[in-house]
């Protein structure tokens, strides 16, 4: 094989694959997001993928780890394709066994999402089967160049051009020296290679507009519609003001309500469920005297209650942004436990989402009294649907990963002994306090500051225990104290401030927490797993 016809080939494979990918679109209009083989591949990896891997993956790309994961998929199997092309056009049955064996892999993957069903087979199916045509068609059919080794000779063997002597001799590739030139000619026939790059504009098209247009119509079949329409009741016991001055409002500094557009997102979700309010139902059951069943209605018809509460993420580094504060309008999860009476011993409440994610929260701090909400309203709004519409649990004082269940739909009650909850078995901790901790805000390491009087600010946090004082440090020095702003409650970070003097250099500024309790941040370095980063936020600024 030419190294033209070999190009041709992954050319082939390539579009077979996207062809594959683009069809399988709109059939998972019908049969879910999820089941895009993509999608259930990506999250199939996510799943399985090694802890050590995702936090990785988390800390390079932050937020956008899922894109990332997504386009890294899609590389792959370009990758994969092209050579699958390769082979296909010197066997195509081996080609066709390539696509199967893919086809298997998204099958597979789809049908062990959670809640799958066969029909989530189907995207897989339907769009290997349009693949392997495509292939077939590129490679076999009528769409061949003709320049396979096996395609049947088209034009007579022509004598080699003379070459003048004075000319430089053409480079050969090596693998075209060693190999016998195929009849034909290792040039494409030009009507060939016009009908062959045709059909490969033509079917990429076809995939392009398949791909996201039904991706498209998948999006409308969402529930922002529905969400919108969600009319929040007013809570029985509102949220108290945010005292004046809770907000330092500095630039760089993070607002004390963090907007719901800015809020982090940390989830495995690949595909954000959509989950329609007329058909959710949350199921409190497991070793409980009696079970309950709610429907959305049902739980709006109970009493609200409104608080502010700041989330954070086990996966925030010393200094990082995985950390936002928002007011919750949502039904204490105490109550509800009290309905269905928890058995002895059920100390773990495993709070389940609809994609089958689990967190497992103590039940001694669900019923300690603190303002554990199954959470419908974020900031005045029903809840984002990426942040959990309809309904999410939000529990003061515990990291996200053992509490803040999204897309909720049960809640079971068993005991750690009994059950690990999604992240245990991937090396993280069972139990997820949030543990002191302060940040820097501003000034931020880097930035260049004139000398005199500067506004060094942050926020710090230790959620239902509380922040006592915070200190900060320039080059080794002496601790000096902090203005802590006033704040809501012991629940929610707290924005603090501190004029420096700032002489010409440079400087490490650092800053720690005493939370309530009198336990001052560790300056040991710890990482994020298993159970929260410690140690100090230092920032390293030059003063002229
Ligand atoms: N269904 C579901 N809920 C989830 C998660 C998840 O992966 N799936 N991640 C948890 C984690 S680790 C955190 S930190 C919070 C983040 O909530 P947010 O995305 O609204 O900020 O959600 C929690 N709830
Ligand atoms: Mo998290």
């Amino acid at each position: 094989m030419t190294t033209t016809s070999r190009g041709y080939a992954a050319l082939a494979g390539i579009t077979a694959a996207a062809v594959a990918i683009g069809a399988a679109e709109p059939v998972a209009v019908l049969t879910g997001a999820r089941s895009a083989p993509l999608i259930a591949v990506g999250g199939l990896v996510v799943d399985i993928v090694p802890a050590p891997l995702k936090q990785f993956a988390i800390a390079l790309f932050g937020t956008y780890d899922k894109i990332a994961l997504l386009v890294g998929t899609a590389l792959l199997l370009a990758a994969f394709a092209a050579l699958l092309g390769v082979l296909a056009a010197r066997r195509l049955w081996a080609g066709l066994a390539g696509i199967a064996a893919f086809a298997a892999l998204g099958v597979a993957a789809a049908l062990t999402r959670a809640g799958a069903n066969v029909l989530d087979a189907l995207p897989s199916l339907v769009g290997a089967a349009l693949g392997a045509l495509a292939l077939w068609l590129l490679l076999a059919g009528p769409l061949q160049p003709e320049l396979w080794s096996w395609s049947p000779p088209v034009a007579p063997e022509r004598a080699p051009e003379p070459v003048a002597p004075e000319a430089a001799p053409e480079p050969v590739a090596a693998d075209e020296a060693r190999e016998p030139v195929p009849a034909g000619g290792a040039e494409v026939d030009p009507e060939g290679r016009r009908r062959f790059l045709t059909g490969v504009g033509t079917l990429l098209g076809v995939a392009a507009v398949a791909g996201v247009g039904g991706h498209w119509l998948a999006g409308r079949r969402g529930v922002s519609a529905a969400r919108q329409a969600v009319a929040l009741p007013t809570p029985s016991a509102a949220a108290p003001a945010v005292p004046a001055g809770a907000d330092l409002s500095l630039a760089q500094l993070a607002p004390y309500v963090t907007p719901n557009s800015g809020f982090y997102r940390i989830d495995t979700a690949l595909v954000v469920p959509q989950v329609d309010p007329a058909t959710w139902r949350l199921r409190i059951h497991g070793r409980v005297r009696r079970e309950i069943e709610l429907s959305f209605a049902d739980l709006l018809a109970r009493p609200m209650v409104e608080r502010y509460v700041t989330l954070a993420c086990v996966s925030n580094e010393v200094g990082g942004d995985l950390i936002g504060n928002a007011r919750w309008l949502g039904v204490p999860i105490k109550e509800l436990l009290d309905e269905v009476e928890p058995e002895e011993g059920a100390d773990q409440v495993v709070g389940r989402s609809v994609d089958g994610w689990t967190c497992g929260t103590p039940t001694a701090v669900l019923r300690d009294g603190r303002d554990a909400l199954l959470a419908v309203g974020m900031n005045g709004e029903p809840l984002p649907v990426e942040h959990g519409f309809p309904v999410r649990m939000v529990v003061p004082g515990l990291y996200g990963y053992v509490s803040a269940c999204k897309w909720v739909t049960e809640l079971e009650l068993t005991s750690f002994a009994d059950f690990d909850a999604y992240w245990v078995p991937r090396g993280w901790s069972a139990q997820g306090p949030i543990k002191t901790e302060s940040r820097i805000d501003t000034p931020r390491s880097r930035n260049r500051l004139t000398a005199g009087p500067v506004m060094v600010a942050g926020v710090a946090w230790a959620q239902h225990r509380g922040i006592r004082k915070v200190e900060v440090r320039v080059d080794g020095g002496p601790w000096r104290e902090a203005t802590l702003a006033p704040t809501v409650s012991v629940d929610t970070w707290v924005q603090w401030s501190w004029r420096w003097d700032a002489t010409p250099g440079e400087h490490t500024l650092q800053v720690r927490a005493t939370d309530a309790d009198g336990v001052t941040q560790t300056a040991e370095r710890r990482p994020v797993e298993p159970d929260g980063a410690t140690g100090w936020h230092a920032v390293e600024v030059t003063v002229r």
